[in-house]
């Protein structure tokens, strides 16, 4: 008997009578596998789901808690999910055809993690704007964000990238670690505690499943080489999937991702960004677009080095990024809308007897 409590917090009155909960550790197209306190089981969603279900992300992600129908002899039902406590969502472009966009939705990427390890290279790739973009995402997801620079003992030194990044985001932890030589593991005990759930984002190659392999001391994710130079990661890891360690703690490595889009971002960047949204309290007027306006108190603080430049750039960069996703979404939303009223009027017009009576 395996107690579910092992696999992190969660909140359940009283089970109904009949059903059992679990913890989803894995989805691979539409099964589902769920730790219970009767071992692993598969599972698939109860038909009511796709009903239920206002949208996908609603569904079971990984990292979830869920009730089930337990099913000796086949698949159990999941039923329900139980409420989360924390979520990472990105906007998923798909049907993204010949450069037409035609459906931005919801992806939830993992759900009830502790810490989010934003995982950079140190190669040549490094870059700080991705991680910002990364953390903006982070930092409304309900987890708190860790930046991990992986690869360290590819160079000489690594001070540099480090500090520039404590330099641009001075309020996140920051560690530097090679899965290779397994430099700078310890540091992360401090957040790998039993109970505890960590997810992995990142690009593509960045080295997500060697450090789940270093820390499972064994090699349980397949890890593809890349080439360094041009860093273009292969896209080895292709489903989620949550592992537990020597250690109790949990961790849900992720498929690197071609694009991070962001999903509803505001608040997030309002976080990141309190420095530079700071000035705008001091500007002469309130709808100041700070661009030429007199009494600008952003372009005073660029003029005068108070406010440096990067982080102004940042801050546009991100800003452009979270509205051409919400422009998206809005387009899609009218459309649904719009057909919805058409739908309705033609069964409408029908019901009349027709358009033309
Ligand atoms: N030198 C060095 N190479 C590393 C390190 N960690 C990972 N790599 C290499 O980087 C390449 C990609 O590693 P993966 O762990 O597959 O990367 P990933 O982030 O899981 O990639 P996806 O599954 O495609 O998202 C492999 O060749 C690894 O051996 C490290 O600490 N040092
Ligand atoms: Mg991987
Ligand atoms: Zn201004």
């Amino acid at each position: 008997m395996m107690d579910l409590k092992t696999y992190g917090y969660v909140e359940i009155d009283a089970i109904p009578d009949g059903l059992l909960a679990g913890r989803v550790t894995e989805l691979r197209r539409e099964r589902f596998t769920v730790m219970t306190e009767r071992g692993e089981v598969t599972a698939v969603l109860k038909g009511l789901f796709y009903h239920s279900a206002e949208s996908r992300a609603d569904f079971p992600c990984v990292g979830d808690f869920v009730l089930l129908q337990y099913n000796e002899s086949g698949d159990s039902l999941i039923v329900t999910v139980l409420p989360r406590h924390s979520k990472f969502s990105r906007a998923d472009f798909s049907g993204h055809a010949a450069g037409y966009v035609r459906t931005v939705l919801e992806q939830v990427v993992a759900t009830n993690f502790d810490y989010i390890f934003i995982l950079t290279s140190l190669n040549r790739d490094f870059n700080v704007t991705r991680i910002m973009r990364y953390l903006t995402q982070a930092r409304q997801s309900g987890g708190q964000p860790i930046i991990i620079l992986t690869k360290a003992d590819l160079v000489e030194d690594y001070n540099l990238p480090l500090a520039e990044v404590t330099q641009s985001i001075p309020d996140v932890p920051v560690h530097a670690i090679s899965s290779h030589t397994n430099q700078g593991l310890k540091e992360l005990d401090l957040y790998l505690r039993p109970g505890k759930t960590v997810v992995f984002l990142g690009m593509s190659g960045v080295g997500k499943s060697s450090l789940l392999n270093a820390l499972m001391e064994q090699a349980v994710m397949k890890v593809e080489s890349i080439r360094e130079e041009d860093s273009r990661g292969r896209h080895t890891t292709t489903h989620r999937q949550l592992f537990m360690l020597p250690s109790g703690a949990m961790v849900i490595d992720t498929p690197g991702m071609r694009e991070l889009g962001l999903f509803d971002a505001d608040e997030g960047i309002r976080a990141s960004f309190t420095d530079v949204e700071e000035w705008f309290t001091q500007c002469r007027f309130t709808d100041c677009r700070h661009q030429a306006e007199p009494g600008c108190a952003v372009l005073a603080a660029l003029d005068d080095g108070l406010l440096p430049l990067e982080r102004w750039e940042y801050y546009i960069a991100q800003q452009h990024e979270n509205k051409y996703v919400q422009d998206k979404t809005n387009y899609l939303i009218d459309k649904r809308a719009r057909n919805k009223s058409i739908a309705m009027w033609s069964k409408q017009t029908k019901k009349n007897g027709g358009w033309k009576k």
